[in-house]
Formats: C-alpha cells, sequence, structure tokens
C-alpha cells in the first residue's frame, strides 16, 4: 500500500499545517511556512518538480465562535483571515504552488468522498458520545467532566452527542508496525518516541461528527453532521491535489504528487498526523506519507509564541524594518530545526547588523564596487595562484559539500553557519591580499595581476555562496546575481542552472551590473521601530475587535455563512468590519508605512491579452510576475487594444484575494489611472526597464 512508483522520486510534495483562521498570521507560523519555502526551492533547484502546499482551516467551534465575537459570519471572518495569510506569504517571497482554504467547494468534495470510502469499507459507525471536548484544540479529551484540557490546559466542555465514529482502535497494530518498518515517518526522534507511547497505551474510536453546531462540512446522506474539523483539515493535504474530483488534470496531479514527502508541523499537532491521518489513509485505501516533520516552537518570552498567549510578534514588522531576506535567515540560523527556539529583537538586530549587513552585504559591495573601479565593471583574467587562493578554493569547494549535505538532513541552523564560514574565509583573504593598496616595491603590472586575481577569486567564492543561500534569501541573492553580471537567478534555479554548483562558473570578460544596496545597517533605532510597529499593530487590532462587536452585521444570512465556496471579497482583506461611513473616514484618514505595506505592488508583464466574450469592458490578461503567471481580468477593453498589451510591463495588486467575473478568476488587479470625467484607465508604466516581479514600495 505505501509503495511508490520509480517516477515520484523525481517529484517532492511538501505540505504546511493548514492554519487555523482565528486571528492573523504571526511569527510562528511564518516560521513553519518559511522552512517548507526553502526546503521546496532547493528541491526545484536540483531539478525536482516540487509541489508545496500551505492553506488555511476555516471551519469548527473555534472559528464559529471568534466570528460570532467579531460580529461576522464565519464566511467572511474567515476569508477575510486567509486573506491575510495569502497576502504575508506573497511578502515573505513563499513560493507556494496552491493555497487550499478549506471552505472551498473542491475541498469539501474531496472530505465527503473520504469519509463516504471509508464509511463504505466499514470503518465509521454510528454511536453517542459523552466526553469532554477542547475548544481550542478541537480535541476529544478523555477525562471526567470538568478536566482542563490535557494538551493546552484550559477548561474542556461537556459533549453529549449522537456521532459517527471511526474504528481507530482497528489500526493500532498496523500504526505500530508502519512506524517500525518506516524509521523515517516521525521526525525527529522525541516525536516519533511521544507518538509511539500514546499508541502503546491503546487507542479508542474517534467521533468523526459533530451537531451541536452547523459551520462544517456536512456528512454526506445525514446533513444534521458536520464532519469534525481534524479530519476535515487533514484530508487538504489529498483534496488540494484533486483528489474526490472528476478532472482528469486534477487526478493527474493527484497521481504524481500523492504520496506526500513532508509534511511539515508544529510539535503540538504531532498526533493528529502521525496518528489520525496514517489511520484515515489506512481505512480509505491510500497510501500513506512519507515523513512528518515536527518543528519546534519559537518562544517570545520564555513561552510559545501564540495569539492566546497573547506574545505574538508579526512577521510584516520584521519584514518591513529589516526585509523579509533578514526575516527568513534569521529564522533559519537562530534555530536549530526541531527544536524550541527564542525570538529576541536584540539577537535579530545582532545577526542581521554581522552577519547580513557587515558579513556578506559587505563583502560583496566591497568586491562589486572595486571590480567597477579597478576593471570598468568587466571580470579580469586571473594569472596564476599561490597558497591562499588554493586555500580560498579548496575552502569553497569543502563548503559546497557540507553545506548541502547538512541542508539535505535539516540542519539549517549549522548549513548556515558552514556558509558564513566562507564569507569570513573571503572576507580574511581580501584583508590579507589589500588588493586596494599598492605596496611600493611592486610594479604597475605586477600590481594589477594580483588585482584582477584576487578580485576575481574572491568574485567567484561570492557567487558559490549567492548561489546556495538563494533558498534562504531569494531577494538578496537575486540581487547579487545580477551584480556579478550572471542575469536573474530565480530563472537560473528554476533552469536547472544550480544543480551543480561547482567553483569555476564566472568567467572571465563578465559585466557585473552596477552595486545596490543589499542590507543597510540596522541603526539603533531599528527595535525601537519594531516594538513601535507592534504597538501601532495591536492598538488597532484593539480597535477592530471592539468595533466588530459592536457591529454585527445583519445583511448576511445563515445561508451565507454555510456557504462553503465563496471566494474572499476583495473588500475582506482588511479584518476590520466596514460599515460605508467607517470606509469613508478611513479613506480620508493617514494610513502607516506598515499599512501601505500590506498592499503587494509589483511589476508584471503581460503574456496573453484578449477580450472577454459578453462583456464590451474586460480584458482578460496573463501575466508573468517572474515567480509565477496568473490570469487577471482588467476592465480596460473600451481603451486598450488587447494585441497592444503582449508584453507590456504594468504595475498589478498581486495580494488582491481573488474574485470570479464572468465565470473567470481574477488574480489581483491591473493599476491605472482614472482620467477625466469618464475616468478613462491609464495604465501605470515605468520610464526605465524594471524586471518582472519587482516590488513597489
Ligand atoms: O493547528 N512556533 O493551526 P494553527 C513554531 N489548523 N511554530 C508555530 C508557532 C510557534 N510559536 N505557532 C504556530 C492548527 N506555529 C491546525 C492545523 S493541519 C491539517 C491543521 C505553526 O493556526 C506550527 O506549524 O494553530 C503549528 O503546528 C501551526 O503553526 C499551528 O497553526
Amino acid at each position: 500500500m505505501t509503495e511508490v512508483s520509480e517516477s515520484k522520486q523525481e517529484r517532492f510534495y511538501i505540505t504546511t499545517p493548514i492554519y487555523y483562521v482565528n486571528a492573523r498570521p504571526h511569527l510562528g507560523h511564518a516560521y513553519s511556512t518559511i522552512v517548507c519555502d526553502v526546503i521546496a526551492r532547493s528541491k526545484r533547484a536540483q531539478g525536482i518538480e516540487t509541489w508545496f502546499l500551505t492553506g488555511t482551516d476555516e471551519h469548527g467551534q473555534k472559528i464559529e465562535r471568534s466570528a460570532a465575537q467579531a460580529g461576522r459570519s464565519p464566511a467572511e471572518f474567515a476569508a477575510a483571515i486567509s486573506g491575510e495569510f495569502r497576502a504575508l506569504w506573497s511578502r515573505l517571497n513563499l513560493t507556494c504552488d496552491d493555497f487550499i482554504r478549506t471552505t472551498e467547494l473542491r475541498h469539501q468534495r474531496g472530505v465527503q468522498k473520504l469519509f463516504s470510502d471509508m464509511r463504505d469499507r466499514g470503518f465509521i459507525y454510528r454511536g453517542s458520545y459523552t466526553g469532554q471536548y477542547c475548544v481550542s484544540d478541537e480535541l476529544y479529551v478523555d477525562a471526567p467532566p470538568g478536566s482542563p484540557c490535557p494538551d493546552c490546559g484550559r477548561p474542556t466542555e461537556a459533549v453529549r452527542e449522537e456521532n459517527y465514529f471511526f474504528k481507530l482502535s482497528a489500526f493500532e497494530r498496523r500504526l505500530l508496525e508502519y512506524y517500525d518498518e518506516h524509521p523515517e515517518f516521525i521526525q525527529p526522534e522525541a516525536r516519533r518516541n511521544e507518538v509511539i507511547a500514546f499508541v502503546r497505551s491503546g487507542l479508542k474510536d474517534l467521533s468523526v461528527s459533530r451537531t451541536s453546531f452547523r459551520w462544517g462540512i456536512p456528512v454526506p446522506g445525514d446533513e444534521k453532521h458536520v464532519i469534525y474539523v481534524w479530519m476535515d483539515a487533514l484530508a487538504n493535504y489529498i483534496t488540494a491535489l484533486g483528489y474526490g474530483s472528476d478532472d482528469p488534470v486534477d487526478q493527474q496531479r493527484f497521481q504524481r504528487f500523492w504520496p506526500a514527502d513532508v509534511h511539515l508541523i508544529g510539535k503540538e499537532i504531532s498526533r493528529f498526523h502521525c496518528v489520525y491521518w496514517p489511520a484515515f489513509l489506512m481505512a480509505a485505501g491510500l497510501p500513506l506519507p512519507r515523513s512528518v516533520v515536527a518543528n519546534g516552537w519559537l518562544l517570545f518570552d520564555k513561552s510559545k509564541m501564540s495569539k492566546s498567549v497573547g506574545n505574538i510578534v508579526r512577521a510584516e514588522t520584521v519584514a518591513d524594518v529589516l526585509g523579509s531576506d533578514a526575516l527568513r535567515y534569521f529564522l533559519l540560523r537562530e534555530i536549530t530545526f526541531g527544536q524550541d527556539g527564542n525570538f529576541t529583537f536584540e539577537s535579530l538586530v545582532q545577526r542581521y547588523n554581522g552577519d547580513l549587513a557587515n558579513g556578506y552585504g559587505n563583502l560583496v559591495s566591497r568586491v562589486v564596487a572595486m571590480m567597477h573601479r579597478i576593471f570598468d565593471g568587466k571580470m579580469p583574467e586571473a594569472t596564476g595562484h599561490g597558497d591562499a587562493e588554493d586555500a580560498l578554493q579548496s575552502k569553497a569547494i569543502s563548503v559546497i559539500t557540507a553545506f548541502q549535505a547538512q541542508f539535505e538532513a535539516r540542519e539549517f541552523s549549522r548549513a548556515l553557519e558552514t556558509l558564513w564560514g566562507l564569507v569570513a574565509v573571503i572576507d580574511g583573504y581580501l584583508t590579507a591580499a589589500a588588493p586596494w593598496k599598492k605596496p611600493p616595491e611592486r610594479s604597475e603590472d605586477d600590481h594589477r595581476r594580483v588585482q584582477a586575481r584576487v578580485l576575481s577569486f574572491a568574485a567567484e567564492a561570492i557567487r558559490v555562496v549567492t548561489a546556495l543561500a538563494w533558498p534562504v534569501m531569494p531577494e538578496a541573492t537575486a540581487k547579487v546575481w545580477r551584480q556579478l553580471g550572471l542575469g536573474d537567478l530565480e530563472q537560473a534555479a528554476r533552469t536547472g542552472k544550480l544543480k551543480t554548483i561547482e567553483w569555476g562558473g564566472l568567467q572571465p570578460g563578465t559585466v557585473f551590473a552596477a552595486p545596490a544596496p543589499l542590507f543597510p545597517r540596522a541603526e539603533k533605532d531599528a527595535i525601537e521601530r519594531m516594538l513601535n510597529l507592534e504597538n501601532q499593530n495591536n492598538q488597532s487590532a484593539v480597535a477592530a475587535a471592539s468595533q466588530a462587536g459592536s457591529t454585527p452585521d445583519p445583511a448576511v444570512s445563515e445561508a451565507k455563512t454555510t456557504t462553503m465556496s465563496d471566494p474572499a471579497p476583495a473588500s475582506a482583506i482588511a479584518s476590520v468590519p466596514a460599515p460605508v461611513q467607517q470606509a469613508t473616514e478611513e479613506m480620508d484618514a493617514k494610513i502607516t508605512i506598515a499599512d501601505f505595506a500590506r498592499v503587494d505592488l509589483r511589476v508584471a508583464q503581460v503574456l496573453t491579452a484578449e477580450r472577454v466574450p459578453k462583456s464590451d469592458k474586460l480584458l482578460r490578461l496573463e501575466v508573468d510576475l517572474g515567480y509565477e503567471k496568473r490570469q487577471i481580468l482588467a476592465g480596460i477593453a473600451q481603451h486598450y487594444e488587447p494585441e497592444k498589451l503582449i508584453g507590456r510591463k504594468v504595475v498589478i495588486v498581486a495580494n488582491l484575494a481573488p474574485r470570479k467575473m464572468r465565470g473567470l478568476e481574477s488574480n489581483g488587479m491591473v493599476v491605472a489611472a482614472s482620467v477625466g470625467d469618464e475616468g478613462a484607465p491609464v495604465l501605470a508604466g515605468f520610464l526605465e526597464d524594471v524586471p518582472v516581479g519587482a516590488r513597489l514600495k
């Protein structure tokens, strides 16, 4: 059952947990998702066909209650917060191939199929449940009334319901055998031991439906029940691929990528992923994932960063002040993967200045600037080399091997430490050779030869660091790649040019691009600025919550709340309820940089353009963002001929929630000035050439 076809070896499927939409994303969520992105990028760079899935978990009692508290329907509430996750992932340069929402029809259909299959195979039966339930963890708790939740310590609630049960007990032995035969299934070891101990202590059948609330996927054929939210949520890993769909394209994707190679999760949800999920799959006759890998917790003020503790830091705050690469680098470098790790603003700024601003960034700008000053930006021919060059080259070669092995073993912190060891060696090599200083006894010709040798060796070593660091810092490394005259790094990765990284890729004669700042040094006020942004955000969250509580939206009917496939309305990105008057006031109010930064404006190139049938206003555009292609509908047909738009660079709002118009999905919005009384659109553009995907900020 768990056999995998030969061809699957060349493919790689990785998933994050799908995040609850009861609260906005924070650094903890960003951490797991960044780790997945880094792994996905490195697999793609190795030429492995990769699928990276993330999404949001939108059903269940917890979300229903959070929405009610905010005075909104669950559908609206979920759409707003889900939009925030999606926008953040794009802001952090995360290259997810798909983002699933459990309220989508494709998911609902797949979950119902899974449920029916398990029931048809005799693993689901009717019974009644009397016991405790933890709404925060959406967990049945086997304990007497009044007991706190053993996982989170919060009070549990008594539940007495007619339910459907899953025969979990039937899988106890098979699960233990599976863990035994596949030691890599649960990682790291500590989690594996916990899970095995839990299963050995005996498995009871699991209640998999609820009748006391409505916000969920109905049990097929018995609609008064909704399916247990964890069964609903776990199924996302297959429904997103196409399980349960009749469309051959979906079915093919499912065949291509299932089973998953890595379900990356936080350690607190190991039981759901390592016990319930494989048991569900066995019951449905589906192959099991290859591994469930748990990251440790990001701690802030010594406890797990979480919304309920109230000790969260937002990823946007760090990205606004230090850039998204700095956040990505810090999380991977600072935390030993698999273990808990502390977040402090002090260590963040220290690492930023030490490793990035003064380290890699400074090294690159020195070498690129000297290359321009001394050799007009053209890589010189290096003639001859001595011990120092041999040492540098062999260090670089050994770092390539060590880094790749450590990275593959998911020892990200060690791998980056190894790589920055090379940065230090290049720095030392430059300082010792001092190509900027001509010793009096050295002739002009000799000096120029030394300069050519030293700068070309240093630049080549920087190329190696840059190629290896790309999955972790895609933005900065892409800038360096361009400065080294090597073109588009993202494209190099996509076209297999990073498959083997070897010494000697930078050829004499290569023309370097102009130096561009990479990591400007963080000044003393950086921490203060981040703290201010956090405070502002907390205040606006409090204001939003209090407004939300006071403005329940009577216009949203019950029918709407149970709709499973509502796309996020564009206006729902802000999670503040927006009666019209308030919206008008907000238009007049000043916004902060952080508010502006939430709008992801990007340069995109039009690949195809055509009129939308039966619409005199709409054009259907396919645009390239560099990191992805997408479809956008633009209301410009009366002012622009479609053929003339092809190849043109336009500005789009890249993180607008998708909308359907005339049956077609629009993923973003083209930005245009609105001119004259009629508001004729004039597309925004640039006088200089700009690369696709560049962000406007
Ligand atoms: O559990 N440190 O969603 P969730 C590290 N919907 N990782 C953290 C973290 C922290 N402080 N805080 C959150 C759920 N995470 C379910 C999952 S999957 C089928 C359903 C990350 O919104 C970590 O990956 O509570 C953790 O498991 C996940 O966010 C929990 O997100």
